[in-house]
């Protein structure tokens, strides 16, 4: 991982993906369904821990939407969900921790904007990496409170840059409490300790001030809502001996390896090794950690683990050059991991799990590029950011950091219920609305990304089952064609029609969803009629799905030819 950066990200949500609805003569028929028999609704149960749905961990609040580390970023992340809220703590010169990433200010305040701090600007190293900056141990509470927050990632929302103060801990205390009263949710916060050891040799050990502080709230035992992480190991031990909450061994390592989709250590260097053990010359890295010898070493004095998610999925290449490197497998100019695929490279999670440890990985972004498994991948593809979380889900992890907390809730509940959302998108500069695209977790497809633009998100969507419902609500199977010369998708729950998109040349993209079948002219308690409309248009039928009893406002206009499927309600 890269402790002092963030790659440059991109979020666009609204017009990131999309599938060309059915624009055919398709005859969904009821007549053959994929049924089974016996049993009831199936949800899913949680492999986690404690058996209890995994949180969501706001990352530096909701960052993906608002400057870090500040009082809005944190009541974001609540609003949108979150289980709790994660201040980064570095000390100022008199001994306040203040919420901040890293000690060096630049890069999230305005502070190099102020002529009477220039001369406070020097070099300092931290686990053995040179930095020339302005460091938080010399300023004090009252002059970092002079400065203004700003946004770390030049790709994300800038507008907010120079509005918000720098927050200490008490008052990210103050506001989970608050919010706890208020929503009637438990609001835990996870507060990290940020290279102990330098602080150390600054004379600003940041471990009895955090306890301090955490006593005077009330906060002392396992039960209570507080996470303690650390990347370093002998502090944690320390912290072991002043405090009975709940303690987090962080882990990482320097890089992905796009080349074998393995996590790549090296000793003494800081994303690979606790802080501590680079300045005591010790060239063993977080790899020795991740055994199961050393997750029963870390249960001796901590409750879970924070590995960096490649730790545990790495990403492989696809496509590889003459010379023996990645190649750019989806040819979008640039080699990352929207060029490969996601492999299992280690056992952590089950080393973990024996040791009793719970599993919180970090971070998951929505405006990242994904690996072509998610879905087909793409930078901010709604169902590329679901896939990524069901796999989490499914391994078991007991909660996970997130910029953008919203997305992981959904995904948490659509997975809950073994569901999958099906949305509707309208080509707006279509008049007629004849282009409709639906799009559910399991659709994806690079090539319509590229293709299609202008997209908006519709008000009709639904849900379906991503596996089969039995006993009442028997699913259907939704079978889903591709045509890549017209960039379009057809679905049908009729096996013949299936078969006859097939044998016109379209390629099979497997099962979209699973869909209840209508018996008869209403839909089981619990479900909700999708209805089939159709209109000819020069000779070609054009054919929507939809949860309304009637569509309006296009010419031709749509006939409704019946209840297609029930969908989840
Ligand atoms: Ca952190
Ligand atoms: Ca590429």
């Amino acid at each position: 991982m890269k402790p002092f950066s963030v790659a440059p990200v991109q979020r666009n949500r609204t017009i990131s993906s999309s599938i060309r609805r059915a624009t055919s003569t398709v005859a969904i028929t009821l007549a053959t369904l994929f049924a089974s028999s016996a049993a009831t609704i199936h949800a899913a149960t949680w492999n986690t821990l404690n058996g209890q749905p995994p949180l969501v961990l706001g990352h530096r609040g909701a960052s993906g939407y608002v400057p870090e580390h500040t009082l809005e970023s944190y009541r974001l992340a609540i609003a949108l969900g979150a289980d709790a809220i994660e201040p980064d703590l570095v000390s100022t010169k008199d001994g306040v921790l203040i919420a901040r990433h890293e000690p060096m200010l630049s890069g999230t305040t305005n502070v190099a904007s102020f002529a009477k701090f220039a001369n406070r600007k020097r070099t300092s190293v931290i686990d053995g990496v040179s930095y020339t900056d302005w460091f938080s141990v010399d300023f004090t509470l009252a002059e970092v409170k002079e400065l203004r927050a700003s946004e770390r990632v030049a790709d994300r929302n800038q507008k907010f840059n120079g509005a918000f103060e720098i927050i200490t801990l008490q008052d990210v205390i103050e506001l989970a409490k608050k919010e706890t009263i208020r929503t009637g949710r438990t609001i835990s916060i996870y507060p990290e300790t940020k290279h102990p050891t330098w602080h150390n040799a600054e004379g600003k050990p940041l471990e009895a001030a955090l306890v301090s502080v955490l006593s005077a709230a009330g906060w002392t035992k396992k039960t209570d809502p507080v996470f303690i992480q650390s990347f370093e190991i002998s502090n944690l031990k320390q912290l072991r001996g002043l405090t009975g909450l709940r303690l987090v061994q962080l882990l990482s390592c320097y890089d992905n390896d796009l080349a074998t989709g393995n996590c790549i250590y090296i000793p003494l260097d800081a994303d690979s090794a606790p802080g501590d053990w680079i300045a005591a010359n010790d060239r063993r890295t977080y790899a020795d950690m991740i055994t199961p010898a050393g997750m029963a070493d870390i249960a001796k004095y901590a409750d879970g683990v924070g590995p960096w998610k490649r730790q545990f999925i790495g990403v492989k290449a696809l496509a590889f050059g003459a010379d023996g490197k990645p190649a750019d497998f989806n040819g979008d100019g640039s080699i990352d991991e929207a060029d490969g695929t996601t492999i299992k490279n280690s056992s952590l999670v089950a080393n973990a799990r024996t040791a009793s440890l719970f599993v919180h990985p970090y971070t998951f972004r929505t405006d990242r590029a994904f690996a072509r498994d998610y879905a087909g991948g793409g930078k901010g593809n709604a169902s590329a950011v679901n896939a990524e979380y069901r796999q989490m889900w499914s391994l078991g992890v007991d909660g996970l950091f997130t910029d953008f907390p919203d997305d992981a809730v959904k995904s948490r509940a659509l997975f809950a219920a073994d569901q999958v959302e099906v949305i509707e998108y309208a080509n707006s500069s279509d008049a007629n609305a004849a282009t409709r695209f639906f799009r559910t977790a399991s659709d994806a497809d690079i090539r319509i990304i590229a293709t299609v633009k202008g997209l908006t998100r519709t008000t009709d969507s639904f849900k379906a089952w991503s596996t089969v419902q039995t006993g009442a609500l028997a699913t259907t199977a939704v079978c889903r064609y591709f045509d890549s010369k017209n960039i379009r998708h057809f679905y049908s729950v009729d096996v013949a029609q299936c078969a006859a998109y097939g044998a016109a040349g379209y390629s099979n993209e497997g099962i979209a969803f699973h869909a209840v079948p209508t018996t008869g002219s209403a839909c089981a308690s619990g479900t909700l009629a999708v209805n089939r409309f159709t209109r000819s248009v020069a000779g070609v039928t054009d054919e929507r799905l939809s949860t309304a009893q009637a569509l309006s406002g296009s010419t031709p206009a749509y006939s409704r030819s019946g209840v297609a499927f029930c969908a989840a309600n």
